[in-house]
């Protein structure tokens, strides 16, 4: 739960910023400067963490793994951003695309600001999901594995792939299992804050 008090869509109206399910109208320009204003990479199309102060709006109940399955809805054509015909569609309150919670969404939720988790993340992810152990798996084997992998300071979700393959092994577990366990956590209970 979020502790923290945020204004709600019907309390703080800002009218630069389209709140889905307003009592406001929207015409078409004004969405088409938000959208622009949002696209800060000016990529010409939305990606989760530029429209994440957007989606958090109303929401203070909403936690990280939420808002994952929240964007995957509104990326109807599943490419990972959101174009500008989706963003028109989210605004206007057309119906999202119904989505299955994936343990990609719970992973990415544990990444923070961005889209790659570093070591304290997947630590904190390891613990939630229940894979520590205090002798064999601990803290430590944990941080380990993770420099083996992935070698940088930051693992993307194909070196994480490696990371439950190697897991599976270990633990002699079938890799089905351990993506189950991963979409069982949580997720951060608050999401991260906006800049
Ligand atoms: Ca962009
Ligand atoms: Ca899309």
């Amino acid at each position: 739960m979020s502790s923290r008090a945020r204004g709600t869509a019907t309390s703080k109206q800002d009218e630069t910023r389209p709140t889905r399910g307003g009592t406001m109208d929207y015409h078409i320009d004004e969405i088409k400067e938000a959208f622009k204003r949002l696209d800060r990479n000016k990529d010409g199309s939305l990606s989760f963490v530029e429209l994440h102060d957007l989606l958090v709006r109303g929401r203070p109940d909403f936690t990280e793994k939420d808002l994952r399955i929240l964007w995957r809805g509104m990326d109807k054509d599943n490419n990972n951003s959101v174009n500008f015909d989706e963003f028109v569609d989210w605004v206007y309150g057309k119906p999202l695309k119904k989505v299955k919670e994936k343990w990609q969404d719970t992973w990415y939720s544990y990444c923070g600001s961005n889209e790659t988790m570093e070591k304290d993340e997947f630590l904190c992810m390891c613990r939630d999901v229940g894979w520590l152990e205090e002798h064999g798996f601990d803290m430590d084997a944990a941080g380990e594995l993770f420099d083996k992998i992935c070698k940088k300071e930051h693992m993307d979700i194909k070196q994480f792939n490696k990371v439950m393959s190697q897991m599976a092994k270990r633990k002699d577990q079938k890799k089905k299992e351990l993506q189950r366990e991963v979409s069982a956590a949580p997720g951060p209970s608050q999401y991260w804050p906006g800049e």
